[in-house]
């Protein structure tokens, strides 16, 4: 999968998919992720990509002709399935899109600034607008840098068996169950017996009795869903 993304501000993309299971989808050629820098692709002076929004009021508008530049370029070598737009007033990521998206071969993502983009580019350009929770964040960078990662861990061949995303929270509407590692006791805190007990039949059995525990308690609303 390739996932292209573009930001005013692509530093900040530089360390989110060097280091663990991205580094390692990508050393491996199942995730190629390429930043694109706005500013490379505005005709307006001094690199400018965003102006005024008619009608008055406060805050700048990212204008929609670096965009269409930028997007139109990258479309010369590149079909997309996807041009996402990371905004706040997008609808709100969760397991299942991840699941989604980690099954198409190319993405582009757009991350939104200021007080948002010229609505013609969300008329005509963009397929999907996402956002990846209700509070606002000074752009779209890290909400990309949390798809990238969501989808990602999902293509296949990315993680092992131990880390399989099989057993994630979400993947079946409940919530991942405790876990423990050595010691057996730390200042008199025990591991529960049951997993020490080598009953791998019962130590499902507890996993799965925690989990609906654990998701009644903190997330009920989970366990209404299909
Ligand atoms: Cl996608 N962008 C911004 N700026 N803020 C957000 C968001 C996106 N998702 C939640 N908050």
């Amino acid at each position: 999968m390739k996932i292209d993304i573009i930001s005013v501000v692509p530093a900040l993309l530089d360390s989110p998919f060097a280091h663990s299971i991205m580094k390692r989808a990508r050393d491996k050629g199942l995730l190629e992720v390429n930043c694109i820098n706005l500013r490379d692709h505005t005709t307006y002076a001094r690199a400018q990509v965003d102006d005024y929004a008619f009608g008055g009021g406060a805050g700048m508008v990212m204008m929609i002709e670096p965009l269409v530049n930028a997007i139109e370029s990258l479309q010369k070598h590149t079909s997309y399935d996807e041009i996402i737009f990371l905004t706040p007033d997008g609808e709100t990521f969760n397991q299942q899109t991840a699941n989604q998206l980690s099954l198409k071969n190319n993405l582009l993502l757009i991350c939104g600034h200021y007080k948002g983009v010229d609505q013609r580019l969300r008329d005509h350009f963009i397929t999907r607008e996402i956002s990846i929770g209700d509070y606002v964040l000074s752009g779209g960078e890290l909400a990309a840098a949390v798809l990238v990662d969501a989808i990602g861990r999902l293509i296949p061949g990315v993680l092992n068996d131990e880390t399989s995303a099989l057993t994630d929270s979400f993947q079946d509407n409940l919530l991942a169950p405790p876990v423990y590692t050595r010691p057996v006791e730390f200042r008199t805190w025990k591991v529960p017996d049951i997993l020490l007990s080598g009953n791998h039949a019962r130590i499902e059995q507890w996993r799965h009795d925690q989990a609906m525990l654990r998701t009644a308690e903190r997330r009920p609303d989970l366990l209404n869903r299909e």
